[in-house]
């Protein structure tokens, strides 16, 4: 038994790790908890911001109505973020892509720690805090982490000169086009599926792992709280992403002698 779980994980999921060709990986905002990143939800918590509850502030009506407020925002979060590193769960995420054939990995999560753990073609169906783009043409702009951050509030879109918005996904508005057909693709020809620390209460990306499911992938969730998804999974890891992760890989290269 490791350090900080109380559960191994099943001789099953051993055996199907140790043996899968094609993964699939959900994220949500408790993987970057470790990391120090806040969650949405959790606790009895909803996020508040100036007193505005996150699903307000992050709204695509906060963006007709007041986008500066919504820059703030998301200055305010960029902020935070830079200084954030990746932890344990990104980083044997991204390590799993070389130990698979396939492993797709699809994040709702905007703060680019996948990417800095090293996970490379990631499916972002929420966008990323570290781009800007453009209300009239769409197009799309790095925003440098150490950059003047106000300042690209400033900017105008560098190719129509229209005014441009954090690329982020907000409530009410349609995922980046083919992200969700791509992941949902890979769901439905993966063999394992790992849900990990989402509250999987936000669709279209909850549907993933119910697509994985009624394609006959083995499901798996990761995380310290039960969740909509808990009772469609054929294994639930109570805990942090943290703390299982890392030890998927070592029990699955375990002989088997202290398991079932
Ligand atoms: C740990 C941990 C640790 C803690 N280790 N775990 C079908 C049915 C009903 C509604 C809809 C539907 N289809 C679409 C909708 C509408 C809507 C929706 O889903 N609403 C529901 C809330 C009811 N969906 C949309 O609007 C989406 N668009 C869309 O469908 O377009 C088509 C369309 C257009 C117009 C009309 C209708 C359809 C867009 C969704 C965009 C979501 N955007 C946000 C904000 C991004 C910007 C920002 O950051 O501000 O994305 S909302 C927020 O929630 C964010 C997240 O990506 C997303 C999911 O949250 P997540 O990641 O699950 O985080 P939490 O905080 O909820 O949970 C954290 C979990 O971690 C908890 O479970 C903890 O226990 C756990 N945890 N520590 C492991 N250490
Ligand atoms: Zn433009």
């Amino acid at each position: 038994m490791r350090a900080g779980v109380n559960q191994h994980i099943s001789g099953e999921l051993r055996h199907r790790f140790q043996n899968a060709k094609n993964v699939l990986v959900l994220t949500g905002a408790g993987v970057s908890a470790e990391s120090g990143v806040p969650t949405f939800r959790g606790g009895g918590h909803t996020a508040l911001w100036k007193g505005m509850r996150f699903d307000v502030i992050s709204s695509a009506q906060m963006v007709q109505r007041d986008l500066p407020a919504v820059w703030e925002w998301f200055d305010y979060r960029r902020q935070l973020l830079e200084a954030l590193k990746p932890n344990a769960a990104h980083l044997e995420i991204a390590s799993w892509q070389t130990r698979f054939q396939q492993c797709t990995l699809v994040t709702q999560n905007i703060d680019g720690l996948h990417q800095k753990a090293g996970s490379r073609d990631v499916i972002e169906l929420h966008g990323n805090i570290w781009r800007a783009r453009c209300v009239n043409c769409n197009a799309r702009w790095e925003i440098p982490s150490k950059a003047a951050l106000p300042g690209i509030r400033a900017e105008a879109c560098y190719d129509c000169a229209d005014a441009l918005r954090p690329d982020v996904v907000l409530f009410g508005e349609s995922l980046p086009p083919g992200a969700f057909e791509l992941a949902a693709e890979r769901a439905e020809e993966c063999e394992l599926c790992f849900v990990v620390g989402t509250s999987a209460l936000v669709y279209p990306a909850a549907s993933l792992p119910e697509i994985a499911k009624a394609a006959g992938a083995y499901v798996c969730e990761v995380n310290p709280e039960r969740t909509p998804l808990s009772d469609l999974c054929d294994e639930v890891l109570t805990g942090k992403a943290g703390e299982w992760l890392p030890g998927i890989s070592f029990d699955a290269a375990e002989q088997g002698r202290f398991h079932k």
